[in-house]
């Protein structure tokens, strides 16, 4: 019997089915030690934080018509972007109904609400963000923040806080300042503290012929910022580095020597984009081993193609890898996950939806793995080791997985496609 293409993105309709399947999976689990309840309640422990940026193509309100700049880019023109706050907050709110869990919003500084006013970047205060803290409070979720140092005219010359100009320095020092005592409301506010991430595009396109002045001046910068001690109850302090960007492929002032070294001299937060490396370089290595030095990290879930593209994340190896090391190794009480690509080429709230869905998923095949596998390895066998990794690939997490979608009633399989299409055509449609 053939399938329409429509049949098949309705299904699985049949609870049943997935009842069913699940049974049979919990069996093949419990046969290697592996208890399938155990990793779905634990699932629902781990929120993701969701980029509000991928709802607009990174655009924010300000209205100044500045444009995307720092040497990242938006690609795409599918129609229904969010043009408005309230928008974007209602294709989010579709975005988390089709995800299981609780989460969390990653919100940039430019996405305030500031009314018919101009408020520039040093002007920024806890009540052009009123709004969003609201609405995160009526949905039970906490929140994250983010200076924008780009896509402003004082970032135009491609240097915001390693600027040789003391006037540009400061003005950008102003508003980060300004967007940690932000963050400190919204974590006071929500009861849940909002990490802060620090990221700049400075860099040159050119080889330059000092490497080190910048560092310093970013460095000296840094310290101004972070001098204030905020309530760690209420805000982290995150820092972002980066191997290159449009316009600054030969030099970035914040490499990840640089913020390696910054976050462990002081104990801040280190953030890994999984698209900040060389193409071939994974970030999933990375995480145990700079959590010896520092306290916390934050991720950005990204996928580069070819460069740091910020497609959406697929259940590739590279993300499959990145779970597997904070699962195995029990570093997930000191990961803030967060999601960072943004693609215009295809609809905004699948975008969202399936880079959320792929990170979990990631995570509970993670959360399935034997206890036998650490086993083989204190045991020295190398061979049982590779065969059950290899094994494990074949077993039936998805059956799991629609059953986790199911108990936190969300649509399994790929039935929510068709609510995403539903809401395309009877909202973004029309915008
Ligand atoms: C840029 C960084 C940064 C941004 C967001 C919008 O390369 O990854 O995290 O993507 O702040
Ligand atoms: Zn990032």
């Amino acid at each position: 019997m053939i399938k329409t293409l429509n049949q098949i993105l309705k299904m699985p309709k049949s609870t049943k089915s997935i009842d069913e399947s699940y049974q049979l999976a919990k069996t093949r689990y419990a046969e290697i030690g592996v208890d399938t309840e155990a990793a779905m309640a634990k699932l629902a422990t781990i929120p993701i934080s969701l980029h509000c940026w991928q709802g607009d193509d990174v655009g924010g309100f300000e209205n100044t018509g500045d444009g995307l700049s720092g040497g990242i880019a938006v690609t795409g023109n599918y129609p229904g972007k969010a043009r408005t706050p309230d928008e974007l907050r209602a294709d989010l709110d579709k975005a988390l109904s089709l995800i299981p869990g609780k989460h969390r919003l990653n919100l940039h500084a430019f996405y305030g609400e500031f009314g018919d006013k101009k408020v520039d970047r040093n002007e920024i205060a806890p009540e052009h963000f009123q709004n969003w803290i609201d609405w995160a409070k009526s949905n039970g979720m906490g929140m994250d923040f983010n200076p924008t140092n780009f896509a402003h005219p004082k970032a135009a010359d491609g240097f915001t806080l390693s600027n040789t100009k003391k006037e540009i320095r400061d003005f950008w020092i102003e508003h980060c300042k300004r967007s940690r005592e932000i963050s400190a409301v919204m974590g006071e506010q929500l009861g849940s503290p909002c990490v802060m991430n620090m990221w700049i595009p400075d860099g040159y396109k050119d080889t330059p012929y000092d490497r080190v002045s910048p560092r310093q001046r970013l460095s000296d910068s840094l310290d101004e910022i972070y001098a204030k001690d905020l309530n760690p109850a209420h805000m982290l302090d995150a820092v972002e580095c980066k191997l290159f960007g449009i316009g600054s492929e030969s030099y970035v002032v914040g490499s990840h020597e640089f913020y390696m070294g910054y976050a462990m001299k002081n104990q801040k937060l280190l953030c890994l984009d999984a698209g900040h490396f060389h193409p071939t370089e994974g970030i999933a290595d990375k995480l145990g081993t700079v959590l010896m030095y520092v306290p916390e990290i934050l991720l950005h879930v990204s996928r580069g193609v070819r460069w740091d593209s910020d497609h959406v994340v697929t259940l590739d190896d590279a993300l499959q890898s990145i779970s597997a090391e904070l699962v195995r190794n029990d570093l997930l009480s000191r990961t803030h996950i967060g999601l960072d690509f943004f693609d215009a080429s295809i609809n905004r709230i699948a975008a969202w939806t399936i880079g959320t869905r792929n990170t979990l998923k990631s995570l509970l095949m993670a959360l399935l793995e034997p206890a036998a596998l650490k086993e083989a390895e204190a045991n020295g066998d190398l061979t049982t080791r590779l065969a059950l990794m290899e094994e494990l690939k074949t077993l039936p997490w998805g059956a799991v997985w629609d059953r986790y979608c199911e108990t936190q009633d969300v649509p399994a399989g790929m039935a929510w496609l068709d609510e995403t299409k539903k809401y395309e055509s009877e909202v973004l449609s029309k915008r």
